[in-house]
């Protein structure tokens, strides 16, 4: 008895090690080399126009990969900023895309890059979660959720 308790939990080891098996199966997202994460949208006031978001995008590929544009339903239109000092003065931009290198991170935060949400809609104003939609040279397009958060001062 006790050998074939054994026997069964040694097989069940060896195949949980084989690939195809074991409590993780293999999902599309966890093969995508694009990974999104640690973000949020700023909270603002009802009487405010405009929000940003701000997360991570990693990229494990091989290759470089650059975001060319964010979409939003709660917005009237949704750009890629920048801040950038211009003769002592912060100034913020529209970029025209912001590229992930091979193998390395970007960061969207404040004073930095970030995602413009620009004519909030109504419902933003209740939203505990705001879902963007992202478009990147892969062709491909992913979204990320992000909670509105308030920005600690
Ligand atoms: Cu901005």
């Amino acid at each position: 008895m006790i050998h074939r308790f054994l026997l069964s939990a040694l097989i069940v080891s060896t195949l949980s090690a084989l690939p195809g098996f074991g409590s993780e199966p293999s999902s599309p997202k966890n093969s995508d080399t694009i990974t999104l994460k640690e973000g949020y949208v700023r909270a603002v006031p009802a009487s405010s126009e405009n929000s940003a978001a701000y997360f991570t995008i990693l990229n494990s590929g091989k290759k470089s990969v650059t975001l060319l544009k964010a979409d939003s339903s709660l917005a009237r239109a949704v750009e890629l900023h920048e801040h950038r000092h211009e003769n002592g003065m912060m100034k913020m931009v529209q970029v025209p895309s912001i590229e992930v290198p091979a193998g390395e991170s970007v960061e969207l935060e404040p004073m930095g890059l970030h995602i413009m949400m620009i004519g909030l809609k109504k419902p933003f104003f209740s939203a505990k979660e705001i879902v963007l939609k992202l478009s990147f040279s892969d062709g491909k397009s992913r979204t990320v959720r992000l909670p509105v958060k308030k920005e600690e001062e």
